[in-house]
């Protein structure tokens, strides 16, 4: 045997670097279900049969190609725990001259492969896993010498980059970068919502579903109804649907949030998009051939084009340039422990428990739910960050550190002082109430400012830009806020921080 490839649980592609640059007739491809991966985090139950699931059925699909493939299960007798377990144990049966692999989506993998050379005394070629579009090295040239990073100027560069909704004369389709303006509506219960395509469970999927019901009984989460996707065509069948079906609403009503309502016009990607099963760029495209086919209008596949090309593609450049310290800044000094409630649901707040019922039911809430009520709500209250992280990374199918940190450290919870994002994503229960209809069914008032019966974000807001006066008010996006506080009159900016000393007292 020449080469020994090592393929990670979220490297499931056919044309991933360490196997284009191998050879079936000659290499042996490993992967590995180890307990050590089942455990940095306390995975949800479903995320787990997810990936597990997937790298069962990608395995058989190289096979098919003619790859040889070592495929150690988790209850394998002799499974070690571990990838560096699992590498020197096959190292030992199996006579490769090199270790090949892909680099890793998370830090701490990719450390522990630097390590590997030296450890087991033979070649280990670490390639760049060129399925994101913008490499670690290209996007670090373009974040030097810049003391802030903003988002909207990187997005632009791989918009010309990549053509994607690009007119021959070098102009934006539309003549707009960003039709951010259109995508801010109110949604309402529609007969029509689109459901996201379902995949039903096959033999390999009920063998792991067993499993992970006895192994990881005490993780978060439901397993059953487990309808996820696990194959390539699978995860092509949720693509082809949510272009059909929910692609055209989806640039009006993306920041919407409805009662009964988990996916609205999402597409449910992200989770097979980053283990490998669809390809980013592939999706662009696919989304960018509908608008010019006149199947969705240009806000929608503008905005979801943007998420993809722009956000994704940025916060992983952020994260490689600021890993390792980035995962312990702490900007605010938030210190409070993450409520129980977030592992239960078990909350009066009408907003947080949809959102928080729904992640422990699907494995799965959208962005808005993510950042305006569970992140929004946490970054209030001063809950230490990395306890936010640590819940982000566990309870959601599409969690790894690379994506997971930055949108919950910088993005929602300004730990890193607003390298990410201009200003902190907080807001009172106003700005939920304009965009859900979840305060109608709420125990609390969300027209009541202060007292007992009143919405708690609206007096945790003002509690929250105090306590963080001296870090916030020099911010000029933050500047009009502290003005209507200093207008306000001294009983009401009282009555407002006793409430929230209330709330977060009993919390
Ligand atoms: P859609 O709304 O349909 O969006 C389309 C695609 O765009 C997604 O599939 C995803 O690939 C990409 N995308 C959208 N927003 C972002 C973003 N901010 N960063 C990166 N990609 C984006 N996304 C993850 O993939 N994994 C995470 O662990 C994760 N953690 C998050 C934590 C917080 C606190 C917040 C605020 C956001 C997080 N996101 C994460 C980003 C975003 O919320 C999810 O990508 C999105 O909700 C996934 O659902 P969807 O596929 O239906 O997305
Ligand atoms: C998330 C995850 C889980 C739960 N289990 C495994 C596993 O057993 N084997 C594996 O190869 N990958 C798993 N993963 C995905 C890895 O955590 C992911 O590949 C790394 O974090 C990427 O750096
Ligand atoms: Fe959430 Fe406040 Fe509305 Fe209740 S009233 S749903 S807590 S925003």
């Amino acid at each position: 045997m020449a080469n020994l490839i090592l393929l990670l649980g979220d490297q499931l592609t056919h044309d991933i670097s360490s196997l284009r640059e191998g050879n079936p007739d000659k290499d042996c491809v490993l992967m590995v279900e180890v307990m050590e991966e089942a455990t940095y985090a306390w995975h949800h139950k479903k995320k787990i049969a997810f990936l597990f699931s997937a790298m069962r059925h990608f395995a058989e699909s190289l096979k098919e190609e003619g790859w040889t493939v070592d495929y150690v299960q988790l209850d394998d007798e002799e499974n070690t725990g571990s990838f560096s377990g699992e590498v020197e144990r096959t190292l030992k049966r199996r006579d490769a001259e090199a270790l090949l692999v892909t680099s890793a989506g998370e830090y701490r993998v990719q450390e522990m492969m630097e390590g590997w050379e030296e450890r087991f005394g033979l070649p280990v070629r670490i390639l760049e896993d060129d399925r994101f579009i913008c490499s670690r090295e290209e996007f670090r040239e373009w974040a030097e010498d810049r003391k802030q990073f903003r988002m909207e100027y990187f997005y632009r560069e791989m918009r010309k980059k990549t053509r994607l909704l690009m007119e021959d004369d070098g102009e934006p389709t539309g003549g707009e970068w960003n039709f951010d303006q259109q995508n801010r509506k109110p949604a309402k219960q529609d007969l029509f919502m689109p459901t996201p395509h379902q995949t039903e469970p096959d033999k390999i999927t009920q063998s792991v579903l067993d499993m992970v019901s006895e192994r990881f009984e005490d993780h978060p989460g439901k397993l059953d109804p487990f309808w996820f996707g696990v194959t390539h065509e699978d995860a092509q069948a949720v693509l082809d649907q949510f272009i059909a079906e929910a692609l055209p609403c989806f640039g009006d009503y993306q920041d919407a949030m409805l009662k009964g309502e988990k996916f609205l016009y999402h597409s449910l990607l992200s989770l097979y998009i980053n283990a490998g099963l669809l390809d980013p760029l592939e999706v662009c495209r696919r989304v960018d051939k509908a608008y010019r086919d006149g199947k969705a209008p240009l806000n929608s596949a503008e905005g979801f084009i943007r998420q993809i090309l722009g956000w994704r593609e940025y916060v992983r450049g952020v994260y490689w340039l600021k890993m390792p310290d980035y995962v312990d800044m702490n900007f605010l000094d938030a210190k409070r422990e993450l409520p129980e409630f977030y592992w239960t649901g078990d909350t009066d707040m009408a907003c947080l428990k949809a959102a928080i019922d729904q992640t422990l039911e699907e494995a799965y809430a959208h962005h808005i739910q993510r950042l305006m009520v569970t992140g929004n709500f946490a970054l209030l209250a001063g809950i230490d960050p990395k306890a936010v992280h640590e819940w982000y990374l566990a309870v959601y199918a599409d969690a790894y550190e690379w994506v997971e940190l930055p949108n919950t450290l910088g993005m929602s919870q300004f730990a890193d002082g607003g390298l990410l994002g201009s200003k902190p994503y907080a807001a009172s229960g106003n700005y939920i109430n304009k965009m859900s209809d979840y305060c109608g069914g709420c125990k609390y008032d969300v027209k009541q400012k202060t007292g007992e019966g009143s919405c708690p974000f609206n007096s945790l807001y003002w509690e929250f830009l105090i306590r963080n006066r001296s870090k916030l008010e020099d911010n000029p996006r933050m500047a009009q806020m502290y003005s209507t506080w200093e207008r306000m009159s001294g009983d009401k900016q009282e009555a407002y921080l006793e409430t929230a000393k209330a709330f977060l007292g009993q919390l």
